[in-house]
């Protein structure tokens, strides 16, 4: 049966030494040198095949014959490869200078944000507040009606607030908070009186983006319960913020306001740091910069959260912390916040 064993000898022949060859691996000059011996030298198993050739029938000769070249091209073109990586690998290996020094890693920068947080945090810190966090998906509860908000407040409406989950009534509405005042819900609910928290933290407003506005912005909010806290208290404590933040020449002002969570209710303004309140574009020639939003807080508030407005009093602030670092820093448009434009981050200091 000479056709099989043609078969058998010379196709498995060929696809044996193919398999072998496609299973090797060469790592250096010395095994590429030996692959070639084994497959490729004037003794190696192609040159074998091709002398086998010769016992093949003529009429098979042909096919035989094309079968072995595509086994030699095969081989010849992984020899090729393996070359390459190994020359490749050597090249380098000699190029590798261990005593250079290291290739310089570019420092990055604190975000504005991150700056003036933290230092609002310092701030507060050195007069016994400590930081709270909580959850930026808030039920409402903790960001409405235990705030004292009415439930036709415009806050509650799908214009202003971004809602998660609807309700059957507005009191089952999941939503992104709109303010870190939630926290300082939880706060109360968690702990009694005397109380002294900050809550930093990123809020949600469903506004359209323009220079003046944004969908999210950054909160700290401060709160401090205990007996007998004042109006006076809360005046001296932003009076000391301010000259921290802004310089020892700040100077603060109330106007009487509104929020449903405080009363009374008070936006504070800073003298203007740029033309020393003689009256620049800034501050719009009036000398002042509104800065924040306060009050004493509503006793609902207190009594919403189980806290005795009997016993206990209370403040609370509201600052924006793109507010004060566009101040600080005079940025003039609230975009560049959140567009990581490297040209704008890179401007503040690397430093903690
Ligand atoms: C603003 C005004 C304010 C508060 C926030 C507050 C929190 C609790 C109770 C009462 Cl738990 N008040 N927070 C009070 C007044 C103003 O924020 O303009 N924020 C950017």
């Amino acid at each position: 049966m000479w056709w099989l064993e043609l078969r058998v000898g010379m196709e498995h022949k060929v696809k044996e030494i193919r398999e072998e060859a496609e299973k090797y691996a060469v790592n250096t000059i010395e095994e590429l040198e030996a692959f070639r011996i084994s497959f490729l030298g004037s003794k190696g198993k192609v040159k074998a095949l091709f002398t086998d050739l010769k016992n093949v029938d003529q009429s098979q000769k042909r096919e035989a014959g094309q079968l072995i070249n595509g086994l030699r091209e095969f081989v010849q073109e992984k020899f090729d490869a393996f070359k390459d990586r190994v020359e490749n690998k050597s090249k380098t290996a000699k190029k590798l200078d261990l005593s250079r020094p290291g290739d310089q890693i570019e420092i990055g920068t604190r975000h504005p944000l991150s700056l003036v947080r933290s230092e609002i945090i310092e701030i507060f810190s050195r007069i016994g507040f400590t930081v709270s966090e909580g959850p930026e998906i808030e039920d409402d509860w903790h960001n409405f009606s235990a705030l004292n908000f009415p439930a036709e407040h415009p806050a509650r409406d799908m214009q202003d607030t971004f809602f998660i989950e609807k309700g059957k009534t507005p009191k089952d509405e999941i939503a992104l908070r709109t303010h870190t005042s939630s926290v300082q819900v939880r706060m109360m609910e968690n702990s009694q009186p005397p109380l002294r928290t900050i809550s930093p933290g990123r809020v949600y407003r469903n506004e359209a983006i323009s220079a003046r506005a944004h969908c999210f912005f950054h909160q700290v909010e401060g709160l401090y319960i205990d007996k007998n806290v004042s109006f006076a208290d809360l005046k001296q404590t932003l009076l000391y913020f301010a000259k921290e933040m802004f310089g020892e020449n700040a100077q603060i002002r109330l106007r009487p306001s509104y929020f449903p969570f405080t009363e009374p209710s008070a936006e504070v303004d800073v003298s203007c740091t740029i033309c020393n309140s003689k009256g620049c574009n800034v501050c719009k020639y009036t000398g002042w910069l509104e800065i924040l939003g306060c009050g004493m807080v509503d006793p609902n508030v207190l009594e919403a959260s189980n806290i005795d407005s009997k016993t206990f009093s209370g403040f609370a602030f509201g600052m924006g912390v793109e507010r004060i670092a566009q101040l600080k820093y005079k940025v003039n448009d609230l975009r560049l916040y959140s567009e990581n434009d490297v040209r704008f981050l890179r401007q503040f200091t690397s430093g903690m």
